[in-house]
């Protein structure tokens, strides 16, 4: 992509309205725009990173066996009635009547849309387990949305159903997920931490959080410090195989949201390893029992061919949240540091000297060959001044940067610099190129 065909809507300011530094940082760098209170069009730069996300969620998610479909944004306040939450969901549920005063709401969740769906369809314990998911846009009119979109009211989540015959295919059903929620962050470079947590309106008495710890996360969360260093299992783990001591390696540590706190099993822990700290929830998985099959009705015949209701888990992770916690894990004074597997861009390309004969050939030439080679190059082949150009690239935060200058060029040298290290290497055209191919052959090989 070139810069001057791009649309890259930067501020040097930092915004007022913004206090934590992701939502300045997605301000500064033209990401999101508010159009209304907690409500965001996703300007170029941040959709790009939305989708990687998403793509990263997605690609975890079909690992682990789940099912992607797409459900509507709109729902029927009678399927909610059915279950008995349309009254108990309160003002946090966007309710919306049509032309034909039929009473609709933009959903928040999907327990019963879903509900609804596998009813219709799955009548035999044949028919199970599955385990569906869709990545939607959801609604929830927080009393007080905040930083940017970390708290917003419409916001982008995966959701996902489980439906199994008992309670032991449930929980095996639910520990998957546990390792999927794992390995989805790890990817996106984060450290994660699952923690026993209240279930809410969800309902349920088994549920875990996903927690990134952080300065200005909005939970008060308290954990055995072994537990931010724990590796995720990785991607080669049996999915069908018994889950339970992954899980439990990590849910016999102390680990648990405000909510749940318990100070005496806290102070149990060695003084030396009790962690209390600020985190943010990225993801959160339920295990509910029949609470939604039962008065809706989603019976399955067993082999003894008695029909009973499905046993079911949900499990959702903050995608247009998770923007918000990889900037707030990852960035200097200068601006966002990405991690390659979310970049906007795998490389940008400075010219320092636009309408400089040589500096453009070679810049184009760079260009050329990095896309060629199936990079994302960001090409900034505008006018602006080199210091500027350098500035706008530190703030969007792309890994590597390969800055072309007259120069340089005189002595047959670029800049490759990179973002996270700050290290600046004077490399020929060709070896930065080639570099900068390599490098994403390894990175690729280190995230797939
Ligand atoms: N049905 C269940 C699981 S599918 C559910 O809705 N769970 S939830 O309420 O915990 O939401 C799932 C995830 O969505 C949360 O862990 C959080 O990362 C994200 N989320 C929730 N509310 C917001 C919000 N207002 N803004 C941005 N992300 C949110």
């Amino acid at each position: 992509m070139r810069l001057s065909r791009f649309f890259l809507p930067v501020m040097r300011e930092t915004p007022a309205e913004a206090s934590i530094v992701s939502h300045q940082l997605m301000l500064r760098a033209g990401m999101i725009r508010q159009e209304a209170a907690g409500i965001y069009a996703w300007l170029p730069l941040g959709f790009r990173v939305l989708k990687k996300i998403e793509q990263i969620v997605r690609e975890e998610q079909n690992r682990a066996g789940a099912i992607e479909l797409l459900m509507p944004t709109l729902q029927s306040a009678d399927l909610w009635r059915e279950s008995g939450r349309y009254d108990d969901y309160g003002q946090e549920m966007l309710r919306i009547i049509d032309r034909h005063e039929r009473d609709l709401l933009y959903g928040p969740t999907n327990e019963e849309m879903i509900t609804e769906i596998f009813r219709a369809y799955c009548r035999s314990y044949k028919d199970l387990p599955k385990n569906l998911y869709h990545i939607q846009w959801k609604f929830r009119d927080e009393i007080r949305p905040r930083f940017g979109i970390m708290r917003g009211r419409e916001f982008l989540m995966k959701d996902n159903y489980s439906f199994d015959l008992d309670e032991a295919a449930a929980r095996a059903s639910y520990n998957r997920m546990f390792a999927a929620y794992l390995n989805t962050f790890a990817r996106m470079g984060l450290k994660s931490i699952p923690m026993r947590a209240d279930t809410g309106p969800i309902g349920g008495d088994l549920s875990h959080e996903f927690i990134i710890l952080a300065e200005t996360g909005e939970s008060q969360v308290y954990c055995h410090s072994d537990l931010v260093d724990m590796a995720a299992p990785g991607p080669d783990i049996d999915w069908d195989g018994d889950l339970q001591p992954l899980v439990d390696a990590r849910t016999s540590l102390y680990a648990a949201t405000d909510e749940m706190h318990d100070e005496a099993a806290f102070n149990a822990i060695p003084e030396d390893k009790r962690l209390s700290a600020r985190g943010i929830e990225v993801g959160h998985i339920f295990y509910f029992g029949t609470k939604y099959s039962e008065p809706m009705k989603a019976v399955v015949t067993h082999p003894d061919g008695q029909e009973r209701p499905m046993h079911m888990g949900s499990y959702g992770v903050g995608v247009s949240r998770l923007l918000g916690a990889i900037i707030e894990a990852s960035h200097d004074e200068k601006g966002c540091i990405w991690p390659r597997a979310v970049s906007p861009f795998d490389v940008g390309v400075v010219n320092l000297k636009t309408g400089d004969a040589e500096t453009d050939a070679a810049c184009e030439s760079a260009y050329e060959q990095l896309s060629n080679a199936g990079l994302e190059p960001l090409y900034d082949d505008t006018s602006e001044r080199a210091g500027a150009k350098l500035a706008t690239m530190e703030l969007i935060g792309l890994p590597n940067a390969l800055v072309i200058g007259p120069r340089g060029l005189k002595d047959g040298v670029v800049e490759l610099r990179d973002r996270k290290t700050g290290a600046v290497e004077n490399l020929s055209l060709e070896s930065a190129v080639n570099a900068l191919i390599e490098g994403r052959t390894a990175a690729v090989s280190e995230t797939a």
